[in-house]
């Protein structure tokens, strides 16, 4: 894949595996990671900010894979201590993950941006691509459920995603604006993709900022989406619930309806290849679960192969199916 600069939006673990395997097939350097920051919280008195983390060690390769998110090999003392102490012990905070937390709130205590401390993380972790936060000032995801208005982790976490979803505000994102960073890597961008992420919660905090929309129409690069929907449900996570408390069908059409528009190409996963004529897009039909490094290289692939045509010949009408399908 020579001279693609790919700018991939992501949350959440869905996202941080397609992350990973972009940057497996793209030189080094050529894959930015533009991630959501609506699931941020001060927690312990630190600022935990858990899909960049997420996004990190995947891109890093010590993620924890039963989990997604958090440490390969992690202990958890100072959790254990801190819970002996009367601290709040609904989110597990390993020993490791910790180390970063302490060092993202000292810097950010120091006023040194968000990005700058994603930056540094990153390089810390030998990570090749950019990973930048959607924005440097604060946006937090509020769910307002039949339970009330709970805080992001509050929802997802300490309530497992049970309270039924009735709207989300991001509180901040009317304030926010895309970093200097994020600006320059979507102007340079080749090809944009929306990677399997929750389109309410990890991908809406980003689009909802004040002009990312328009800005995104406005380019000429291809925009592809990978469904997060896969035979009506999501594949991790609340989406699917989410989408039928909000009296949508949970189905990928849904999210294409949802993207409104700003999408030139899309992706199904083999189980949903009877709806590849419902989506008014040019399509790629393939597996789209990834279970290990290859599938999420494969899936890459298939991504940067639709871009490439799409570059090419934007109304391109796709016929290609996975090889697994045919
Ligand atoms: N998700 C959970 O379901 N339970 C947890 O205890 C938990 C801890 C945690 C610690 C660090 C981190 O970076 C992520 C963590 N997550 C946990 C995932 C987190 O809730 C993310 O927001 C989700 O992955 C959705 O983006």
């Amino acid at each position: 894949m020579k001279n693609m600069k790919v700018v991939a939006l992501a949350g959440g673990v869905g996202g941080a595996k397609l992350a990973a395997g972009l940057q497996a097939v793209l030189p080094p350097g050529d894959l930015t990671v533009i991630v959501n920051t609506g699931d941020d919280f001060e927690h312990w008195g630190l600022t935990i900010c858990p899909d960049l983390d997420t996004v990190m060690y995947n891109l890093a390769g010590i993620h924890n894979p039963e989990t997604g998110w958090g440490l390969l090999g992690e202990s958890f003392t100072t959790f254990g201590a801190i819970s002996q102490l009367g601290g709040e012990d609904w989110f597990r905070l390993g020993d490791k993950d910790l180390a970063v937390h302490l060092r993202r709130s000292e810097w950010l205590r120091q006023g040194v941006s968000l990005t700058e401390v994603a930056d540094r993380l990153r390089r810390s972790f030998g990570i090749p691509s950019n990973i930048l936060p959607m924005s440097d000032s604060p946006v937090r995801t509020l769910v307002h459920t039949d339970e009330g208005d709970l805080p992001f982790q509050h929802y997802f976490v300490r309530r497992r995603c049970e309270p039924i979803v009735i709207d989300l505000s991001f509180v901040g994102a009317d304030q926010a604006r895309l970093t200097d960073a994020v600006q320059e890597a979507l102007s340079a961008a080749t090809l944009v993709v929306f990677c399997p992420s929750n389109p309410y919660l990890s991908l809406d905090p980003i689009l909802c900022i004040p002009g990312v929309r328009q800005q995104l129409r406005r380019m000429a690069a291809p925009k592809i989406a990978v469904s997060p929907i896969v035979g009506g449900q999501a594949i991790k996570g609340p989406a699917a619930k989410m989408m039928r408390e909000l009296g949508q069908a949970s189905s990928p059409l849904t999210v294409v309806d949802h993207f409104d528009g700003l999408l030139t190409g899309f992706v199904l996963d083999d189980q949903d290849a009877v709806l590849r004529n419902a989506v008014d897009l040019p399509t790629v039909v393939t597996n789209t679960m990834m279970t290990d490094l290859e599938s999420k290289i494969n899936l890459a692939k298939q991504v940067l192969a639709l871009g490439t045509e799409l570059m090419v010949s934007p109304s391109a009408k796709i016929r290609r199916r996975s090889k697994a399908a045919s």
